[in-house]
């Protein structure tokens, strides 16, 4: 049950992908969802390309199952870090935060899939044309850098533009939104914000914690003003960016302002100045589990509800 193309496409046992979360998706993580069943993915974030380097080859040594790379297009060394994908034949590539368009054709060559995130459906019909493999198509309810239609709005649209297969993201944490989101049409689910709080998570206690309390309006997004939103739990960080957007402050400065942030929140604990990206669904989470019972339980709830419908 729940066998999609998505299992095929990726060679994986269930269609629930990890999220590529900077700083948090380390190897560790990446590999205990990919021996569970999943796709685990380690995120690159602004990472050069000789830390990604050293996260692949422990992966390699963790897991033979396949595993997947998120690519930060934002980041300054993106074409130094494809590179490396290429020459390490991962087997899966998502990209966040740009067009991937132009690195596509290259890791045709070689049976890399290429899933590029999507916050819309003009973007899903510019991917599907450049040959990526399949869609994550991410709602804003999501952690970190968002788009601006719910998951609920724009799967089913992308679904009906497209003719790949489309992954859904977004607000999605159990298996009730499991298979909420297959009846949208999508094949497959990628899930961050549930994933930081496992026992194979590296983030900082501090960074789990701050989900684990957090209430159902507790994710705000920041950044607006720079083009570049970010959704991350209320803090002192998000009090003071709100702050300053209200009073005008110009881009560059709110940009600077956000610089080493995430990173201070998931390894050091500082979550009252650094930046605790999760999503919406953060208020839903209440306990600490591994990767394998996260993927269980999210199955097992979810042929309940299919039987219950
Ligand atoms: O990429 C993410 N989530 C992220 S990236 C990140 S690191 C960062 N930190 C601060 C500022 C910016 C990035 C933290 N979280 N999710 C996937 C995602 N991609 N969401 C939205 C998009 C997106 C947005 C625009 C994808 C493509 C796009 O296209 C623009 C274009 O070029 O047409």
């Amino acid at each position: 049950m729940f066998k999609t193309v998505i299992c095929d496409l990726l060679n994986i046992q269930y269609p629930i992908i990890q999220g590529g979360m900077a700083w948090v998706a380390t190897s560790e993580l990446a590999a205990a969802v990919s021996n569970a069943g999943g796709l685990g993915i380690i995120g690159c974030g602004n990472a050069p390309v000789d830390v990604i380097e050293k996260e692949i080859f422990k992966i390699k040594k963790m897991t033979s199952k396949p595993f997947g790379v998120n690519v930060m297009l934002l980041s300054p060394y993106v074409d130094e870090i494809m590179e490396l994908l290429y020459r390490e034949k991962v087997p899966v590539i998502t990209t966040g935060a740009g067009n991937p368009g132009k690195y596509i054709s290259k890791f045709k060559e070689i049976g890399t899939k290429v899933l590029p995130v999507v916050p819309s459906v003009a973007l899903a019909k510019r991917m599907e044309k450049v040959g990526a493999d399949a869609l994550i198509v991410e709602g804003t309810e999501a952690g970190g850098h968002i788009g601006e239609l719910t998951t609920m709005a724009l799967v089913p649209q992308v679904v009906d533009s497209v003719n790949i297969p489309v992954i859904a993201a977004g607000g999605i944490a159990d298996g009730r939104g499991f298979v909420a989101a297959l009846a949208l049409g999508a094949k497959g689910v990628q899930i961050g914000t549930r994933f930081v709080c496992t026992k194979e998570c590296i983030a900082h206690e501090n960074y789990k914690n701050m989900i684990l309390k957090a209430g159902d309006r507790d994710a705000v997004v920041t950044g607006r003003v720079t083009g570049h939103p970010v959704r991350s739990i209320k803090n002192k960080l998000t009090k003071k960016f709100i702050k300053l957007e209200k009073e005008g402050t110009d881009k560059e400065t709110i940009e600077k302002l956000g610089i080493g942030t995430l990173r201070n929140a998931v390894l050091n604990g500082d979550v009252e100045n650094g930046s605790v990206m999760a999503g919406q669904i953060s208020g839903l989470i209440k306990e600490i589990k591994t990767c394998k019972e996260v993927i269980e339980d999210i199955i097992n709830e979810a042929r309940k509800v299919k039987e219950s419908l």
